[in-house]
């Protein structure tokens, strides 16, 4: 098994919903936590609680990936684990997208993935070790009515992860892929915690389980993929 004690990881969108679910738990396993988001005051909250850093960035700007990255390694001079789980979502009739709903969901979803790992895979070779771990979602893998946005980003970002755990697997990295169905959380603007939700959707803090399961693999190790599902959801 793979000890998260002292180990940094990287989480982007940690402000809430799953990503503040992940945080708080790889905290209470021991790991460095580095909270990652838009929203600066929601993350100094959740600091409060990690003892780790906050870095307030727009993970689609180039510039600010690279920063995240960087900063870590300066302030902690190690970083272990990646987590791209900042993404963003909105479902309607294809005719009812605008074009630059469209590249927001791209620019967060897809290129967000791409830009963290760009950043952060030169270290990892370099130390010839490390995990990145994508928060994807089941609509990589069907599609659906109303998706035609969210899906085709959530299918690019898998192809991101999947092709990059071809090309980083022989300098001892992992990339792990999780896919959860619906989740109860902030996401398409949602508030959480309705009574009807509880019955139909996963809590954070299942994911945050899955997140830790993949990690915890022993180091010869590694989980490519692992879906999961409130046991209401057919999919
Ligand atoms: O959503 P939400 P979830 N740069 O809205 C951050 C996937 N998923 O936790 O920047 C940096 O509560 C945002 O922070 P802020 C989904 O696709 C979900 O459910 O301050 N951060 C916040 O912390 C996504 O990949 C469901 O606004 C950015 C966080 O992202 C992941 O789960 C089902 C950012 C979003 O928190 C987490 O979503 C499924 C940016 N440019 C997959 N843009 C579900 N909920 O049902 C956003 O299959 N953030």
């Amino acid at each position: 098994m793979t000890d998260l004690t002292n180990q940094v990881v990287i989480i982007s969108g940690a402000s809430r919903g799953i990503g503040k679910a992940i945080a708080l738990l790889l905290a209470l396993q021991g790991a460095t936590v580095v909270a990652v988001a838009r929203s600066g005051q929601e993350l100094s909250d959740l600091t409060h609680k990690t003892r780790g850093m906050s870095i307030v960035a727009d993970i689609a700007d180039e510039e600010d990936a690279q920063h995240v990255v960087a900063e870590t390694l300066r302030h902690y001079g190690r970083l272990d684990i990646l987590i791209c789980n900042a993404g963003v979502g909105s479902f309607a009739e294809l005719e009812q997208f605008t074009g630059e709903e469209w590249d927001r969901m791209f620019d967060t979803n897809v290129k967000g993935t791409f830009l963290l790992c760009k950043a952060a895979v030169p270290h990892f070779k370099a130390q010839k070790r490390g995990h990145i771990v994508g928060i994807a979602s089941d609509v990589a893998k069907r599609t659906f009515a109303h998706g035609t946005a969210y899906g085709a980003s959530k299918f690019a970002q898998d192809a991101v992860l999947a092709s990059l755990r071809k090309e980083v697997r022989p300098h001892g990295i992992k990339v792990s892929t999780i896919y959860p169905g619906l989740v109860d959380t902030y996401f398409n603007d949602t508030t959480p915690g309705s009574v009807e939700a509880e019955k139909t959707h996963l809590r954070p803090a299942d994911v945050a389980q899955a997140v830790r399961y993949v990690l915890e693999a022993p180091a010869h190790v590694v989980i490519d993929e692992l879906m999961l599902h409130p046991l209401t959801q057919e999919w």
